[in-house]
């Protein structure tokens, strides 16, 4: 089954089985909070500000599943990605000396860090899963240092709602809420399995954002900017996927 149509039949689903009221409820409170999705227009609206708005409320601090040293799989995954450009090759053959994850937007202090200033900072490893939405997953140890932990560093302006995130690869951006950017499950990701971060799975740096489906975490990180206006980037949606039919909050 495509990936739209399994999302038309869960979210189909999941408002009958709600019904009409739980779901007025739901976007009741969700204005109430200021928990509507960047992408609560359109088709999927009222299932998405449902989801969000219930996953906000009810689970806003709770953590990703982490699992045992031995329940590491034994050949990661590598999701196929678009053929990389000669300026990720060049990135490549340097062995990214030269690579820089630049923050800015509403900051104190826009910053670029390289690959090496970000390994000086306090790491944090977990061992949680990548779930791609078509249905395949692998456990890996990541290892970064928490996006909050950037976050304090640049001085992200208190009134900020999202980070919007980018990768070297042209089409490849995402945003996540601030509850989301804050988590201490949430790393800039540079070590897997004790190793570098191999290129397939995603270096020299990742977003690891393991409370989200797979799609979220954006692989070859390069920028990320801070800012309370989703209007700003693409059609306004909050990240490419919704454009493309994926929803903004993929929580698991
Ligand atoms: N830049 C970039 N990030 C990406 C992708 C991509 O193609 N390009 N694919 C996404 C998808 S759909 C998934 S499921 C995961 C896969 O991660 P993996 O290659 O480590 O398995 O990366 C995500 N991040
Ligand atoms: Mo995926």
């Amino acid at each position: 089954m495509s990936k739209l149509s399994r999302r038309k039949m869960i979210v189909t689903g999941l408002t009958a089985t709600a019904g009409a009221s739980a779901l007025s409820l739901a976007a009741h409170l969700a204005q109430k909070y200021g928990l509507v999705p960047p992408d609560h227009g359109g088709l999927y609206g009222p299932g998405e500000t449902l989801t969000y708005a219930s996953m906000r409320l009810l689970t806003r601090h709770s953590l990703a599943r982490e699992f045992s040293r031995n329940q590491i799989s034994q050949r990661p995954l590598q999701n196929e990605v678009a053929p990389f450009s000669e300026e990720f090759k060049r990135h490549q053959a340097a062995k990214f000396v030269d690579w820089r994850l630049v923050v800015d937007g509403m900051v104190e202090r826009p910053m670029s860090f390289s690959v090496d200033q970000l390994k000086s900072y306090p790491s944090h490893s977990q061992i949680t899963e990548v779930v791609c939405e078509e249905g395949w997953s692998y456990i890996a140890e990541w290892n970064g240092v928490p996006l909050s932990y950037i976050l304090d560093l640049v001085g992200a302006h208190p009134q900020a709602k999202y980070a919007f995130y980018f990768s070297i690869e042209p089409d490849w951006w995402e945003s996540m809420d601030m509850a989301d950017a804050m988590h201490s499950q949430t790393i800039v990701t540079y070590g897997m399995n004790g190793d570098e971060l191999p290129v397939g799975n995603g270096g020299p740096i990742r977003i690891r954002l393991p409370r989200q489906l797979g799609y979220k975490s954006v692989k070859f990180l390069n920028r990320l900017v801070v800012t309370d206006d989703v209007k700003k980037f693409g059609k306004g949606l909050g990240s490419v996927s919704p454009e493309t039919g994926y929803a903004w909050y993929a929580g698991i």
